[in-house]
């Protein structure tokens, strides 16, 4: 990008330490060139502006977001090169019910997707894109979704009319002209079209936060097209991330053999040495970031962070599992974070940090609900106005996020980047449960863990709209991120198992609970740090060094076996956790065997079988 004003140097050292490398682009391949001015002729935008990814880009699109209000500057003392947007009202979560999987055929989305028939999608989005950015620029972004270079990354590139989308992207994911000089090569790359639908009339001005009350996020499976129309927010308008890495990521994976998955992946060292890869797929909200970012409370642990949100898998050479995460930031949830709950969270965010929609102290700080107890007196809400205590709204907005690089996480594993990945020992499923499921269990074999991630339910939390609280199902906390039919994303995954059995190492499978609560509302498990206790169980089993107990759900730890020493929490106590009531158990499979059966004849015979054990076991 060309810039008119040299960036502050100041700003300049903080922004260079997360800087991507980039390469001067020789001429813009003529496919990505033919596709930008096909939707520039349709979108009538004043300028086409071809990002490169660097820090004076970057800054040079802060400097001009500032001057029209979308972001603020926090106290640079306190915050330095760190903003606050302040988002629409409306503006402020993933819309479900405005998301579509538009495959050639209704039966491809299946039950769990929203569907249209690509050609009526594209004639409403094509009549509702008609000048949509007039008045505005045509940011082009070209982004690789794992290491550039990797066998395993996919690259994509973004239009979008939306400065703080460019800037937030700068942050998530590898934004480079080697993209453009790989296509030119011949690599193939996923079509991401991004408008907030606000276009500006002749001397019209700029709202801070432009967006439509008309909102699509329409997917194109078979032609890998992302159309998004009409928001700014998070994964509605960060293509790569929901609409990229898992929707079409998914089908891609489904093609061509491997997984994409809403998983942290982390590197876990015991007191010996001895290292661990695992995967964890919670639904949103449900503490991945905490996970991924683990202070352990036993001594001689460590947890090394690889990525937070999104992992993608597949079968190696050698018959294992590898995994890579996509991004190379993080969008994550503020409310809850803190010093106590995740330290290293709140050391990544020592600057160089956008946040979304939380409140600002006196001194130009950030704050949200549970960060420090009491709140500090005299916050500015996240909708920019004086916070009323008294009125029992929070003051950030419970899916207030902060968008930050990887690499200023001081638990980040130092190859992170490394093109190969990791080799997986174990894949973790689980929940937001206030009862039913136990604290942990182990899957009998594949299968059945496939038939554990099929049976997630969670309680939904505010990262999309809806009901917060509402129990739903959410297999393998894909709902609203599988590009195709659920039943045949679970016939994949168990065919991913017979590949796996052919060959390379099995990883376990394990479900966690760390929501149960107590009469009084309290959560019962301490969580965080202490989680911990779970994994070093689960390092037990695959060492094989403890039995366990096969109940009806899965296999549950002896109660011995869970190091409590020093936690706040009594043998008894966690008994009750690791206990399987069979009434909420058999309620719970019926839930689970409706929401499946929902699938008719693409549920896989596989998790059919496992469904008719379970039922077995539960009235043996
Ligand atoms: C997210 C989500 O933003 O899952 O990661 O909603
Ligand atoms: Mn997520």
């Amino acid at each position: 990008m060309v810039s008119t004003t040299p960036p502050d140097p100041k700003a300049t050292a903080m922004t260079l330490l997360m800087d991507t490398p980039t390469t001067a682009l020789t001429t813009p391949p003529a496919d990505v060139t033919e596709w930008v001015n096909a939707w520039s002729e349709i979108l009538t935008p004043t300028d086409i502006v071809w990002c490169d990814g660097s820090a004076r880009e970057r800054h040079e699109l802060i400097e001009l977001m500032q001057s029209t209000g979308t972001i603020e500057a926090l106290n640079p003392d306190l915050r330095p090169y760190s903003f606050v947007a302040r988002s629409e009202p409306t503006d402020v979560a993933r819309v479900e019910s405005r998301t579509f999987v538009c495959s050639e055929s209704e039966d491809d989305a299946g039950p769990t997707n929203n569907w249209m028939a690509p050609d009526a999608m594209r004639a409403e989005l094509l009549e509702l894109s008609q000048g949509a950015m007039a008045g505005r620029t045509m940011y082009v972004v070209p982004f690789s979704m794992g290491p550039i270079d990797s066998p395993m990354a996919r690259y994509g590139v973004q239009i979008t009319d939306s400065p703080y989308v460019v800037v937030s992207l700068h942050l998530m994911v590898r934004v480079s002209n080697r993209i453009l000089n790989a296509i030119s090569g011949g690599a193939s790359w996923v079509k991401c079209f991004h408008t907030v639908g606000a276009p500006l009339a002749e001397g019209e001005k700029d709202v801070a936060w432009p967006c439509n009350d008309t909102k699509y996020i329409s997917h194109f499976p078979e032609s890998r097209e992302i159309w998004s129309f009409g928001s700014a927010y998070g994964g509605n308008a960060l293509l790569p991330k929901k609409a990229f890495a898992l929707r079409i990521a998914s089908v891609m994976a489904r093609d061509e053999g491997w997984l994409a998955e809403h998983m942290l992946l982390v590197r876990i060292t015991s007191p010996e040495g001895k290292r661990y890869h695992m995967v964890a797929a919670f639904p949103s909200a449900c503490g991945k970031t905490n996970f991924a970012m683990m202070q352990p409370s036993l001594p001689g642990w460590t947890v090394e962070t690889l990525g937070d949100d999104i992992s993608w898998l597949a079968v190696d050479d050698s018959g294992n599992l590898r995994a890579i995460n996509p991004e190379a930031g993080f969008f994550g949830v503020a409310p809850g974070t803190s010093a106590s709950t995740n330290p290293v969270a709140m050391d990544t965010l020592w600057g160089n940090t956008i946040f979304t929609n939380v409140a600002v102290t006196e001194d130009g700080d950030v704050w949200w609900e549970g960060m420090s107890k009491p709140a500090p007196t005299g916050l500015t809400n996240w909708r920019g106005e004086a916070h009323n205590p008294e009125s029992g709204d929070p003051a950030a907005h419970p899916n207030a996020r902060f968008t930050v690089g990887i690499e200023q996480c001081p638990s980040l594993a130092e190859d992170w980047d490394n093109p190969e990945g990791v080799v997986i020992d174990a894949i973790i499923f689980g929940g937001r449960r206030s009862d039913t499921v136990p604290l942990v269990m182990e899957a009998r074999d594949w299968d059945h863990g496939v038939y554990l991630g099929a049976t997630v339910a969670s309680e939904k939390t505010a990262a999309a709209e809806g009901t917060v609280g509402e129990l739903r199902r959410d297999p393998f906390a894909m709902l609203p991120f599988a590009g195709y039919h659920m039943g045949d994303y679970m016939a994949h995954w168990l065919s991913i198992g017979e590949t796996l059995r052919a060959g390379g190492k099995m990883p376990r499978i394990f479900q966690v609970n760390w929501f149960q609560k107590d009469d009084n509302g309290r959560f019962i498990w301490p969580g965080f740090g202490d989680n911990i206790r779970v994994v070093e169980w689960m390092v037990k089993r695959i060492e094989g060094h403890v039995g366990v107990n096969d109940t009806a759900l899965g296999l549950t730890p002896h109660t011995a076996d869970i190091d409590i020493d020093a936690a706040d929490i009594d043998q008894d106590t966690l008994a009750g956790l690791l206990s399987v009531n069979p009434v909420k158990a058999a309620a719970d499979l019926d839930a689970s065997s409706e929401f499946l059966e929902s699938f008719g004849s693409k549920l896989p015979e596989g998790i059919r079988r496992q469904l008719d054990q379970a039922r077995a076991k539960l009235q043996a």
